[in-house]
This record gives C-alpha cells, sequence and structure tokens, in this order.
C-alpha cells in the first residue's frame, strides 16, 4: 500500500442542513435568507433552482445513513438548521426539529459513525436578518443561546462540534462580493460581521465548555494557502497581506485567541475598525477552539498589483495585490478553481509549526463535475475515476504531512450525495452517491464504492 493512515483516522464526508435537508417549510421551520433570495430573485439561482429542491435528507436520512454504511463512512458532518431549530429565535426550540436531529444524531451514534455537527452554514434565519444579522450584536447573544440550547439538547450523542463553516464565506460573499444575501458591497459592515463571527465563535466554544465538558468543539475554516506569483519582494509581499485577510482573520482568532497586529493596522488605515466592546478580547483569548476543520478546494496565487487602486472604491482585500492566473495551473473547468494537491500538504506543516500543531481534519475537500450522467458504465454507475484519482492525490499529500507530525485526525468529502450547492444549485455534482433530482432515487457511483474499500484499508 502506498499510502496508509493512522488506526481511528476519520474518513466520511460533509453536508449542510440547507444544503440537503429540504422540507424547507414543512415541520414548523422558519425561512431562512436563501429562503428569501431565492423568492426575491430565483433568476440568481443556476437553473432556477432553489432550496426547496435538496437531497431531501429530513425525508429519507434512515435510507441515507444506510448509504453511509455502504460507502465506508465512520464519520459524517451535517448543519443544525438554526431556523428550523428555533423558528422564534427567542422562543422553545421546535418538538419536530428536535426530533429529527436526536433521530438522525443518535442513530448515527448507534451505527458507528461519529457525528460532526455543525452550528452554522451560511443560513442565517431571516427574522435575525432582519435585525441586522451578523452586522448587530443582539445576534450575538441570541447565537450563543442557539449554541447551548443545542449542546444542551443533544450533547449525549454529539461529542464534536463546529462553531461556524467557512465564516470568511458570509464576510466577502454577503457584504463585499454580493453572492450571498444581503447582497451588500459594505466593507465597514463585513468588517464588523467577521468580528462579530469571531466573537459569536469563542461565545459557542465557551458554552460548550461549560454544557458539555467532555465534547470537543472546533471551527472549519477554508484555508487558501496565498502563494505569489514570483520571489520578487512586491509578490511577496502581495501575497503575505493575501494570507492575512484569506487565511489569518479567522485562523488566529481562533487558535491563538488574538487577531495579527498586522491585519488590526491595517483595518484601522481604512477605517474599517468594527465597535468592540471592553470585554470582548478576553472572551475570544480565553475561548480557542479545541480543534480545526480546513475546508481545501483550491490555493490563492497573488501578484503584487499592476496599477494603484482607486481610492474611492469601497476597499476589498485586493486593493493590496491582483488574482494571478499561473500560466499551465491545471484547472478544474466545471468549478473554476485550481487542483494543487500540494497546498494541503503545506497546510499541514503550517498548522504544526505556526498554530501549535493543533487536531484538525480535513473537513471538506472534493470535486464538482457538470454532466456526469455522460460517464455512466453499463452497470448503470457513474464511473467517476477522476474524483477517484483527485481524492488520492490529495490524501497522498496529507498523508505526507501527517508522516511529518502534523495531527490531522480525519479526511471528508465534500459530499456525499450530490446536493444543492447555494447559487450553483445542481450545476456541478460533488457525491459518492448520485442523485436523480425527478425521482430522488440514490446510485452508488464508482468512487463511492472505492471510498469504502479506502476506509476499510485505510489506504490505497
Ligand atoms: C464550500 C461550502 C459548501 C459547498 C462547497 C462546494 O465552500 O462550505 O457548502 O457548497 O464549498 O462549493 P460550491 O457549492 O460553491 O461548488
Amino acid at each position: 500500500m502506498d499510502v496508509k493512515f493512522p488506526e481511528g483516522f476519520y474518513f466520511g464526508s460533509a453536508t449542510s442542513a440547507a444544503q440537503a435537508e429540504g422540507a424547507h417549510t414543512a415541520d414548523h421551520k422558519a425561512p431562512d435568507i436563501w429562503d428569501l433570495w431565492f423568492e426575491e430573485e430565483p433568476y440568481k439561482f443556476h437553473g432556477g433552482v432553489g432550496p426547496a429542491d435538496t437531497s431531501t435528507f429530513f425525508e429519507h436520512w434512515r435510507e441515507d445513513i444506510e448509504l453511509l454504511h455502504e460507502t465506508g463512512h465512520n464519520s459524517f458532518r451535517t448543519s443544525i438548521s438554526w431556523s428550523r431549530l428555533l423558528p422564534d429565535p427567542e422562543g422553545d426550540p421546535n418538538p419536530e426539529a428536535v426530533e429529527f436531529y436526536r433521530n438522525v444524531f443518535g442513530t448515527l451514534r448507534d451505527e458507528g459513525i461519529e457525528p460532526f455537527v455543525n452550528l452554522f452554514h451560511f443560513d442565517m434565519p431571516v427574522a435575525l436578518q432582519e435585525r441586522g444579522g451578523w452586522e448587530s450584536r443582539e445576534v450575538v447573544d441570541l447565537y450563543e443561546r442557539y449554541a447551548r440550547i443545542a449542546f444542551e439538547l443533544f450533547g449525549d450523542v454529539v461529542k464534536r462540534w463546529y462553531t461556524f463553516n467557512e465564516p470568511i464565506v458570509h464576510v466577502e460573499c454577503g457584504y463585499l462580493q454580493q453572492y450571498h444575501y444581503p447582497c451588500k458591497v459594505d466593507p465597514k459592515a463585513a468588517a464588523q460581521v467577521a468580528y462579530h463571527t469571531a466573537l459569536a465563535s469563542a461565545l459557542a466554544v465557551r458554552a460548550c465548555h461549560e454544557v458539555l465538558p467532555d465534547a470537543k468543539i472546533g471551527i472549519v475554516l477554508n484555508l487558501t494557502p496565498a502563494y505569489p506569483r514570483s520571489e520578487n519582494p512586491a509578490d511577496a509581499r502581495a501575497a503575505h497581506i493575501a494570507e492575512l485577510f484569506a487565511n489569518k482573520s479567522f485562523l488566529d482568532p481562533s487558535v491563538h485567541g488574538a487577531y495579527d497586529p498586522e491585519l488590526v493596522e491595517l483595518i484601522k488605515k481604512h477605517g474599517l475598525m468594527p465597535v468592540v466592546d471592553e470585554t470582548d478580547l478576553a472572551i475570544i483569548l480565553d475561548n480557542t477552539v479545541d480543534y480545526l476543520g480546513v475546508n481545501f478546494y483550491q490555493p490563492l496565487r497573488v501578484c503584487a498589483r499592476a496599477s494603484l487602486p482607486n481610492p474611492e472604491a469601497p476597499f476589498m482585500p485586493t486593493y493590496y495585490y491582483d488574482v494571478y492566473a499561473m500560466p499551465g495551473r491545471r484547472m478544474n473547468p466545471h468549478r473554476g478553481w485550481e487542483i494543487y494537491p500540494h497546498a494541503l500538504y503545506d497546510i499541514a506543516i503550517n498548522l504544526r509549526d505556526n498554530y501549535g500543531n493543533i487536531e484538525w481534519i480535513v473537513s471538506e475537500n472534493g470535486m464538482g463535475v457538470e454532466g456526469e450522467e455522460k460517464f455512466r458504465g453499463s452497470d448503470g454507475a457513474i464511473q467517476d475515476d477522476y474524483r477517484i484519482d483527485f481524492i488520492k492525490e490529495h490524501l497522498t499529500e496529507l498523508a505526507r504531512g501527517i508522516d511529518e507530525g502534523s495531527n490531522c485526525i480525519g479526511y471528508h468529502l465534500w459530499t456525499f450525495i450530490d446536493c444543492w450547492s447555494w447559487l450553483n444549485a445542481y450545476k456541478n455534482r460533488y457525491g459518492l452517491v448520485e442523485l436523480d433530482l425527478e425521482t430522488q432515487e440514490r446510485r452508488i457511483k464508482k468512487s463511492g464504492r472505492w471510498y469504502k474499500q479506502l476506509a476499510e484499508s485505510r489506504g490505497f
């Protein structure tokens, strides 16, 4: 065997409530921002397919857990829908949601599949967006309340928690780039949202440690190592600043409990300092995560800017760098993302050397492909050898990092069943299991069969 992982290594996959559950208004779930946005501007969603048309995990969870077995999972990440659990964010938990999540998490545990449960995956309840969303301090407090309720309700069966998925994404996409609701271009709000999210994460860590002293709680960050075009000092400086905004902005407060002073200086220089309560920084310092989830899809390549930034334009981190399209880079053309498995090794070493060798897991990695039906084999299953190769290449780099001492405990693929992907809806398929959108029938792909062998032999 060329690549072998340690005993107890987690093999599994990840999904999220809004992308998998469906039943978006059943069981008294209140709307989240995706429901609202689709209602307002359905044409923005690929093929006009919205959040009601997901893979119906809400109905098919038993059958889906069976499929988790058949594809070798010993662990599985999903999230709780805040607006399903607490349709009134200040009210009591929705009993039907409690029953659903208890059934799912309890069954996973009974079946020997470790549940990793995330509290927030881009799905702000509308009732709270109307009160300012992450711009509002009140929402931070209500998030802490929600987290505490979740720990109390499910802590007997869930031992691994996450506070947030990819927090930089709702900051950038919601407040700078218009890929998420509320589609603002407002750097000052973005800074406040980023800061409130880091604070909310620390408050949830504190609550988890109080309510569930034996559980572990982490945060899922999409780490995109910033590589400079060249060793030229101007390119190196561009990469250094890109790294501050893209990665260190959440990595440092989550793991070190404090922001990098250089990032703070840049935020000040651009007049973007958020409103901070006196006691907040101590909360962030005292409540760092127990482990990290790392989503990795693509690196960030940058170079020195070719032109001076417009001083009147709203501030974006690209004030300091240009995104660089490296000649000869390997691309996944369907998603437009570069494929660069070596970055996973670099992440492993960065966490080992600069973040106290914190325990971590690859919490997402995967390949979205459009038009997979054309790869259907004579047995009816999609022959997605490209996905198997993609996973192997990334696991090879990961194993190298582990051999050199990085404390990685598992690998979760994105994703289990083809799922609804925000504005891209069902354009790209990521699953180990194919979903027939018409019939909701599930069919294991070649990669799903291979994944089981991988997990059983802990390598390939
Ligand atoms: C991550 C998100 C997931 C998922 C994945 C695939 O950033 O955490 O929710 O969607 O990316 O990306 P996409 O759906 O945009 O193709």
